[in-house]
């Protein structure tokens, strides 16, 4: 059975593009895959945390998998920093990486872009997402567009490795999907919807309120046309809110045209809505179950002693080649 593993950061709430983007993948893998899925917490320490709120994030971010459908029997489910070994292959793999190809990543000048100063976890981040790749020799790693380039550097860092050292990691592949890898912000069609940003209407939050849900998507921005039309070049707000409504409605971009036809933005909006607010009405409430059950420690703890045996497995082989003394 071929191995799957993705992560998320607990960077803020969990945003309908990274559900569409990849959480809805995880939970269709699981049943022909060997997956392993974690909340990517020294991920998110890369940018300011408040220790409070990410205490409260990561377990948000844990139990929405599961409420997602991510079946903790099937899965392996855990935190990053209860797997130590990610950091240490993190740094064996720092050492690795060029300085060029970390500076030509796009999410690090994104994210850096007008800052005063910049901690150099931002900068190394991606050796470290390579790591919690291979260190569980995945074939297949569902992410978001935003993560192609990271993911390209991690199958460089593995071949590097392999050449370097002779085979040890498997190369992953990534594993986007052709519809909805790009959600874009709800205020700016030129940027991705993402949950770290400031402005909470940029974003609906997977565990926005129904009318929250309304009220973001009645105020998200449009053109100044009336036609419902998929044309990301000259209409990329309504080409966004197409998009999402296909992927959550389970229609084609074209059904979704058809039904618009002469309609108007305000009916199509309105509607939308409704089928964001019934893809995460159910969804709420499987979450708001698995917080109240008091289980979620549990299946944390199960998950990362799962973890723990395979990435000890590869840390120690990857010591081994290298020339570290391993007893
Ligand atoms: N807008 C998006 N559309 C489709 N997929 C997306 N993903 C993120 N944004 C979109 C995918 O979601 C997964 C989780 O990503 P992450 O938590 O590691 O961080 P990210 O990619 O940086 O996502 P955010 O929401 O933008 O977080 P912040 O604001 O903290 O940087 C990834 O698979 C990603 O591709």
């Amino acid at each position: 059975m071929k191995r799957v593993l993705s992560g998320m950061q607990p960077s803020g709430q969990l945003t309908l593009g990274n559900y569409i983007g990849a959480l809805k993948n995880f939970t269709a893998l699981q049943h022909t895959h060997d997956c392993y899925f974690m909340v990517v917490d020294l991920h998110a320490v890369t940018v300011p945390q408040e220790p409070k709120a990410l205490k409260e994030q990561t377990e948000a971010v844990a139990a929405l998998y599961i409420a997602a459908g991510i079946d903790p029997a099937k899965s392996t489910v855990f935190l990053q920093s209860h797997v130590h070994q990610h950091a240490e292959l993190g740094w064996l793999l720092t050492t690795l990486t060029y300085m060029g190809e970390l500076e030509r990543m796009t999410q690090f000048k994104d994210k850096s872009a007008g800052k005063e100063s910049v901690g150099a976890g931002l900068f190394t981040y991606p050796s470290l997402m390579a790591a919690d790749i291979l260190l569980y020799n995945a074939d297949l790693v569902p992410v978001g567009d935003d993560q192609k380039q990271h993911l390209e550097l991690t199958r460089d860092l593995a071949q590097r490795f392999n050449q370097r050292f002779g085979d040890t990691f498997t190369i992953p592949e990534p594993y986007i999907p052709k519809l909805g890898a790009r959600i874009m912000s709800l205020d700016d069609a030129s940027k991705k919807m993402s949950k770290s940003n400031p402005n909470q209407g940029s974003f609906i939050a997977l565990l926005d309120p129904p009318d929250v849900i309304r009220k973001k998507i009645s105020r998200a921005v449009t053109d100044s046309g009336r036609e419902v039309k998929f044309d990301p070049q000259n209409k990329p707000e309504v080409s966004n809110l197409i998009s999402i409504y296909a992927q959550c409605a389970n229609k084609s971009i074209a059904e979704v045209e058809a039904l618009y036809e002469g309609q108007g933005y305000g009916p199509f909006k309105k509607d939308l809505a409704e089928q964001v607010v019934a893809l995460l009405q159910p969804l709420q409430e499987r979450y708001r179950d698995i917080r109240a059950s008091g289980e979620l420690h549990n299946i944390l703890r199960e998950g990362a002693q799962r973890a723990s045996e395979q990435a000890e497995l590869m840390l120690r082989r990857t010591k081994e080649k290298m020339g570290f003394l391993v007893l």
